[in-house]
């Protein structure tokens, strides 16, 4: 995609990211419909309101372009593909906690090329371009590098996969001398990897809306991730493990994310 038309959609993806978070913090703060779609996997009527809003903004300003949504699925074809989760943390939304966030991402001919994260109950505007770095609020991004012993890693649960898988990665980041959270929102988690207030990220199942953006982000702020998109991430899910690049050779081994016979991990599974 030539520039130019990056540089429109690098723009109009900034201000649909902050409009879309407003419109989030707007209903947050009233009674709410609350579902669960699967075990403990929240759907707010929030999130279909939220997605709408994104998807009319942008198909407006770009009718050729494809879009997929967590919540409206696939739509349009092409290579131009934005990648849309209207609330990352839908549970914590659900249940009146603040950290969740509209992650949104943008394909060009396969290649992730831009990203956007408006977190509103922060006042943060997370956002990066393919070779043009990431930055938060204006500010640059930078992963921040550490001892495994004073490693904080975020571990991403779901319930897609056994609670057994989740258990021993969480005994095995342990082992290395690093500690663990877990906030419940996958792009949140990248993003501070990114901004270097956590080391790592890794999730054994998560979906390609909630990731893409803060992918991008990790690697534009000089961190390593795990080839999410392999084996049709895209549509399936996969894997994530993202993390300071001092720091990539212990968590591989203790996440078994990223090794070279992952592929083999997940037609195991
Ligand atoms: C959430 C992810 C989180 C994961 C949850 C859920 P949602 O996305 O951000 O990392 O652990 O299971 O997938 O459903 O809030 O958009």
């Amino acid at each position: 995609m030539i520039s130019n038309e990056l540089d429109a959609r690098e723009q109009a993806l900034i201000a649909v990211a902050r409009e879309a978070g407003e419109l989030a913090r707007e209903l947050f703060s009233k009674p709410i419909e609350v579902k669960l779609k699967g075990k403990q996997d929240y759907i707010t009527e929030a999130d279909g309101q939220v997605e709408r809003l994104i998807i009319s903004r942008l198909q407006a300003r770009f009718p050729q372009d494809a879009f997929l949504g967590e919540e409206g699925g696939a739509s349009g074809e092409g290579d131009a593909l934005w990648v849309i989760d209207p609330i990352d943390g839908t549970a914590n939304f659900a249940h009146r906690i603040p950290h969740f966030c509209v992650s949104i991402a943008f394909m060009s001919a396969g290649e992730l090329a831009l990203g956007a994260i408006a977190a509103p109950m922060y006042n943060e505007l997370y956002r990066a371009r393919l070779g043009k770095g990431a930055f938060l609020n204006d500010r640059v991004m930078r992963v921040a590098d550490a001892n495994i012993k004073q490693a904080v890693v975020e571990l991403g649960w779901s319930s897609r996969r056994p609670t057994r898988a989740y258990t021993s990665l969480i005994e095995r980041v342990l082992a290395t001398g690093a500690t663990f959270l877990r906030a419940g929102s996958g792009a949140l988690g990248l993003a501070y990897v990114a901004d270097g207030r956590t080391h790592g990220y890794c999730e054994l199942h998560i979906n390609s809306w909630d990731t893409l953006a803060g992918l991008l982000m990790v690697r534009e702020a000089g961190g390593w991730t795990n080839d999410f998109l392999a084996g049709d991430g895209l549509r399936r899910g996969n894997a994530v493990l993202a993390c300071a690049p001092g720091l990539k050779e212990a968590l591989v081994a203790a996440t078994g994310v990223g090794q070279a016979n992952e592929k083999l991990e997940r037609r195991m599974s």
